[in-house]
């Protein structure tokens, strides 16, 4: 059942949030294995992945509440086609890997699609119907066709989580920001391999007024979900 309220306020920094339950989605950022999992394309990179699971059970939350109340729900996906025609040579040759982009990992190639750590990990695994957006960079609107899913469904905000938060979620929320989407970034739903950039790219979406876009968590926002039905 769609919700027919008009608007939905959720409580957020730097002052309320308020979108149109029927025009928004929640996005959720490269929840896969490669960046969660050890043995991923995030453990080669040298990092501990443990701190990323704290975003999983609220994003949890987040999804069955959106999937209750009937709005949308689209995955993203960071990976590259089998030949990494899609992968430029600099992004595979960054970081000196001894096994990187495209090389055989405990949980096949790293980072190509169709391999097992490329896989949305299991407790967030997208629904038949809801669109799942394999994306080639960081942001998911460069080289997809995201802005036109959106269109499709007459998308106008975003609540975002996802891995991590001063990366690939960030550059979705910039790039989204820049194409007039009115983005929501929920704190616990998404994390970072270092706790100080976790802290420092929340503190940028909000500042100045909200420069490109709202920060809030997923109390908050299940609150303000719960309000309407
Ligand atoms: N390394 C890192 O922090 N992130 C990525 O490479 N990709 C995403 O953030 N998805």
């Amino acid at each position: 059942m769609r919700l027919m309220s008009p608007s939905l306020t959720v409580d957020a920094e730097p002052y309320e949030f308020i979108c149109e339950p029927a025009h928004t989605a929640f996005l959720v950022i490269d929840m896969q294995r490669d960046f969660l999992e050890g043995g991923g394309f995030g453990e080669l990179l040298g990092n501990d992945v443990t701190p990323l699971r704290r975003a999983v059970g609220p994003t949890r939350r987040v999804l069955e509440a959106f999937r209750r109340a009937g709005l949308t729900v689209i995955h993203t996906r960071e990976g590259h086609q089998v030949d990494l025609s899609d992968c430029p040579p600099s992004k595979r040759a960054r970081g000196r890997l001894p096994v990187g982009i495209g090389d055989q990992g405990p949980m096949g190639r790293v980072l190509v699609r169709g391999e097992r750590g490329h896989g949305i990990i299991d407790e967030l695994a997208p629904l038949p119907g809801e669109p799942v957006i394999d994306k080639p960079g960081k942001g998911a609107f460069y080289a997809t066709n995201l802005d036109l899913v959106l269109g499709d469904r007459a998308i106008r905000s975003l609540v975002v989580a996802g891995v991590t938060t001063e990366v690939c979620v960030h550059t979705t929320v910039r790039e989204a920001n820049d194409r007039g989407w009115e983005c929501l970034v929920l704190e616990d739903c998404v994390a970072s391999y270092f706790p100080e950039f976790q802290a420092a790219a929340l503190k940028m979406i909000a500042a100045q007024g909200g420069i490109f876009g709202w920060v809030s968590d997923s109390d908050r926002l299940l609150r303000a979900l719960a309000s309407l039905t």
